[in-house]
């Protein structure tokens, strides 16, 4: 039986590796079409790979260290004697050594990428240059949809709402291409906003303005969903992420802009 045991966990470890080694293949690591489409979420990737290689050699020995003493327990004969560990003081020393030189030495070699997510003017764009993003939206949640405000075309975001703003429900506009802030702000409860492909996860707390930077490289549309769960209608706070050219961004300011202050009156020559 002892065998068997000591089989089906080496047995079990090895097809563990090879779905992790497969995984990637099959897109079942990350959402979307498996990869980020924003120049910091492939280094987020890039720690994600490093972090699971790491832990795969762990997991690998160790599984290994266990099948190997489970078979040695099994096919032990009785008038061998066992070895006793317990208590080693050069096992103790390895075994806090070794996990805190792994965790320091990832703790140093994300803090590029740390800094870019969270330190302002950090940012750099998909061609490596530092660049300050500039605020396009405040994007409020609430229960249960998001609410976006605009300025108008080629006017900075006010902190307050301004006569001019644009507004949008449930469909962040967003030029592409380069990184761009937006202020996320809840008017009730906790909500988080993610946008997986984008690889972007921001929890909006009550009473505060909490910038976040990202850039969308494509033009298209991506999902953004609420990550926290904020009420009965948390899964109605499906909306997208609209990433456009800078011109086909301001075109769509000018016609929305068009359409929020059309007053229901047509020139002569347009009612006809
Ligand atoms: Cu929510």
């Amino acid at each position: 039986m002892g065998k068997l045991w000591s089989l089906f966990f080496v047995f079990s470890a090895v097809i563990a590796v090879a779905l992790c080694w497969f995984a990637p293949d099959w897109n079942w690591w990350f959402p979307g079409d498996g990869k980020a489409h924003s120049t910091l979420g492939g280094k987020i990737d890039d720690l994600f790979h490093l972090i699971l290689i790491i832990v795969a050699v762990t997991f690998i020995g160790t599984q290994a260290a266990l099948g190997y003493v489970l078979w040695r327990g099994a096919t032990i004969k009785p008038e061998e004697k066992a070895l006793f560990s317990h208590g080693s003081h050069s096992l103790e020393v390895i075994w806090t050594i070794v996990p805190s030189a792994v965790l320091l030495f990832i703790a140093l070699y994300q803090l590029d990428v740390w800094a870019q997510f969270r330190i302002k003017g950090a940012i750099r764009d998909s061609h490596g240059k530092m660049v300050r993003p500039e605020p396009v939206a405040e994007l409020t949640a609430r229960q249960f949809e998001w609410r976006i405000r605009y300025p108008a075309k080629g006017k900075p975001l006010q902190p307050q709402p301004q006569p001019d703003d644009i507004y949008s429900v449930n469909e962040l506009h967003i030029p592409s291409g380069r990184p761009v802030e937006v202020t996320l702000r809840t008017d009730d409860v906790q909500h988080a906003i993610f946008i997986p492909e984008l690889r972007i996860k921001q929890d909006a707390v009550a009473s505060l303005k909490i910038p976040v930077w990202f850039d969308a490289l494509e033009n298209r549309d991506y999902e953004m969903l609420c990550a926290e769960l904020c009420g009965w209608g948390h899964y109605k706070m499906k909306a997208k992420v609209v990433a456009r050219s800078d011109a086909d961004f301001d075109a769509w300011k000018e016609q929305a802009s068009a359409e929020q202050f059309d007053d229901g009156f047509r020139k002569p020559a347009e009612a006809k």
